[in-house]
């Protein structure tokens, strides 16, 4: 009974979510799955059905049409990214035992090889002329932040902030930290976040251009910009992201060690635990949809460790 009382409660969730029916499902088996895991029962098929359709049936009278407005009750993180996301084939990882490394790439062997088939790519010094190397630092953002009333706007644009293991909630503490702060966190903080101003992403996009194998035509690598910055120590918890698109990212200032991980459903298939590190200039290319990831970074010899990214398509 206590399992179909949170079965109940899930799909009410599902609900103001707005998930389609299909979905709801797909959180039945998942649910499904970590019941076997946990050896657990399965829910019956008939409660789920039964809940299903009085749902359903509420949703055609329109009780819910006041929900829809709201949004939903729990926000998504990355564990919960990680529990609901649909069963990845196992083909793009089955045959990769490294992360390949390369000096140079062409557009042609980007296209065929990397761009759509979620084999990551670490491209070195793709970035080394970049103005961004020389100019992206803590002040030059502060500067852009400021002025351009960024703090603000892009929260409520719903753009991202990640704080990961520091006690930040918000991208102006860190660009308000006092001198001393910074000092005494030295190699202890680390966050991210996307840029969905226009005029800061246009500024942004004056110091750097999209790596070269990636200007095509057919090839918009402007979407939205990330950057990830702090002074060393663990970087991002390992988690898999639901954007749109496979990304690229440059490492503007420092080192960072990537590790990747298959999903769990691929663990008998792929190998376990690659990883690399990358230096300033280098880019990595890594579809992190279908890749488990985490990152170390190195505490920097000098300056702030400083990357910039975006998805392409
Ligand atoms: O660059 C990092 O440290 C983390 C990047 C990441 O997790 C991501 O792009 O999803």
């Amino acid at each position: 009974m206590g399992d179909e009382k949170q079965l109940f409660e899930i799909l009410v969730k599902a609900l103001k979510c707005q998930l389609s029916v299909n979905q709801i499902l797909h959180i039945a088996s998942v649910r499904r799955n970590n019941a076997y895991k946990k050896t657990r029962e399965y829910p019956k098929a008939s409660t789920i059905l039964s809940i299903v359709i009085v749902l359903l049936l509420m949703h055609h009278n329109g009780s819910f049409v006041g929900l829809y407005k709201e949004r939903c009750i729990i926000a998504h993180s990355l564990y919960t990214l990680s529990v609901t996301r649909p069963v990845t084939k196992c083909s793009f990882c089955q045959n990769i035992t490294k992360i390949d490394i390369v000096d140079s790439l062409s557009t042609d062997q980007f296209i065929t090889k990397y761009a759509y088939t979620g084999r990551p790519i670490l491209i070195k010094n793709a970035a080394s002329n970049w103005l961004a190397l020389k100019s992206l630092n803590f002040s030059f953002l502060k500067t852009l932040y400021d002025t351009t009333n960024f703090y603000a706007e892009n929260k409520n644009l719903g753009c991202q902030f990640f704080s990961y293991k520091t006690r930040f909630t918000h991208l102006k503490q860190i660009f308000h930290m006092k001198e001393k702060t910074r000092e005494l966190l030295k190699d202890d903080w680390y966050v991210g976040w996307s840029n969905c101003l226009t005029n800061a992403t246009y500024i942004l996009q004056q110091y750097y251009t999209p790596p070269a194998f990636m200007q095509s035509t057919d090839y918009d690598a402007g979407g939205v910009v990330w950057l990830f910055m702090g002074g060393g120590g663990s970087g991002a918890d390992m988690h898999i992201d639901s954007v749109k698109r496979p990304s690229w990212q440059a490492l503007i200032n420092g080192a960072k060690t990537w590790y990747l991980k298959p999903p769990p459903e691929c663990e008998h298939i792929c190998k376990q635990n690659l990883n690399l590190t990358a230096y300033t200039g280098d880019v990595f290319v890594i579809d992190t949809n279908r890749w488990f990831h985490s990152t170390f970074i190195h505490p920097p010899t000098h300056g702030l460790n400083i990357a910039i990214g975006s998805e392409y398509d």
